[in-house]
């Protein structure tokens, strides 16, 4: 658990700085979410089908998705899953995990019709989506829930409340006093857990997925923590909250807090804690290298996959797409 986070929190930070340094688009960090992360999904089973938000970093990781593959996509290297599709932090059929839509929460509808098969077919399989605080004030959120809430397909509603959508504080987000207590508008069970305590976060995700599974009613858990870094790599949070704030929830780091708990326990001593980080940070960087050593994709894959035969329409843009590129190429020299 305390491996995944320090894994979770080593890729995060290159991942940032390789988005500083040119070598990728944007990026969504997921610094400070990273106990709700890796709690929730080490509760899940490989047959589950998760629903992430654009922030999952940690999900990706506890379901084994190799850090060179996620390096490739936010790398989009000529092995890119996803082809420079979608701003998706990553996806992919063999892990179960649909890539994420850039449309905030549309996520949820499709995550419950998914889950609603799983009830039909007699499979013993669950949903989990992920989304922010945010995203709760959507429709697709109210709708989702609300279908979930008659037709019961096996789905948790997993809400990061992370305190902010963009610069939107969630306390300008909803009247509610808690997002968790939405759920019993639905009829359904809500619960607010401390999303910064990893250990919190795996006991009420096992299980309310035991209960799910078993044909239990959906169920909504709201994940209470906070983004450390800011909203994307396009966003200066500086601009909308204090420094004082930070430092108040610094104080309550995921990933510090787990190693404290360790540490106090007898679990791992600091010479351990130490090995476990430079071991971690030299696996990360090698992969980065290698990443980084990798071609880019060819523009033209861009056309790709979206239709299984391309429309003629397509078949146009195609061509007039290279010709615009031949163009650039005869004009750079
Ligand atoms: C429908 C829609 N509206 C606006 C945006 C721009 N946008 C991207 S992320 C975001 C904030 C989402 O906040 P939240 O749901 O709390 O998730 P967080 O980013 O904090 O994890 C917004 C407004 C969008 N992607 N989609």
């Amino acid at each position: 658990m305390y491996r995944l986070l320090v894994l979770t929190r080593v890729l995060d930070r290159y991942l940032l700085r390789l988005q500083r340094m040119g070598k990728a688009a944007l990026y969504a960090e997921a610094m400070g979410e990273e106990a709700a992360m890796v709690g929730s999904a080490l509760a899940l089973h490989p047959e589950d089908v998760v629903f992430p938000s654009y922030r999952e970093l940690g999900v990706f990781l506890v379901r084994g998705v190799p850090v060179s593959e996620i390096l490739d996509r936010q790398l989009n290297t000529v092995d890119d899953p996803l082809k420079g599709h979608e701003f998706a932090v990553f996806g992919d059929r063999r892990f179960n995990i649909v890539p994420a839509p850039t449309p905030v929460s549309t996520q949820i509808p499709m995550a419950v019709g998914y889950a609603l098969a799983f009830k039909i077919r007699g499979e013993r399989r669950l949903v989990v989506t992920y989304f922010g605080d945010g995203a709760t004030s959507k429709g697709d959120f109210h709708e989702g829930i609300n279908f979930a809430s008659v037709f019961k397909p096996p789905i948790v509603f997993i809400c990061m409340n992370n305190q902010y959508a963009i610069s939107t504080h969630v306390s300008r987000q909803t009247g509610s006093a808690t997002i968790a207590q939405k759920a019993i508008a639905y009829g359904l069970s809500g619960y607010r857990v401390d999303g910064n305590d990893v250990i919190a976060m795996y006991l009420v995700s096992r299980s309310v997925f035991e209960e799910v599974r078993d044909g239990g009613d959906p169920v909504l858990i709201e994940a209470v923590t906070y983004r450390l870094g800011a909203h994307t790599t396009s966003d200066d949070p500086k601009r909308y909250r204090s420094e004082e704030e930070v430092q108040q929830w610094m104080k309550k780091d995921p990933v510090d807090r787990m190693r404290a708990y360790l540490i106090a326990k007898n679990v791992i001593g600091e010479e351990d804690d130490r090995s476990l980080w430079s071991e971690v940070e030299a696996f990360v960087s090698a992969e980065v290298e290698r990443a980084l050593a990798k071609p880019g994709l060819e523009p033209e894959v861009i056309f790709e996959d979206v239709y299984a035969e391309p429309t003629p329409q397509l078949r146009e843009q195609i061509e007039e797409f290279r010709q615009q590129l031949r163009t650039e190429r005869v004009m750079r020299g």
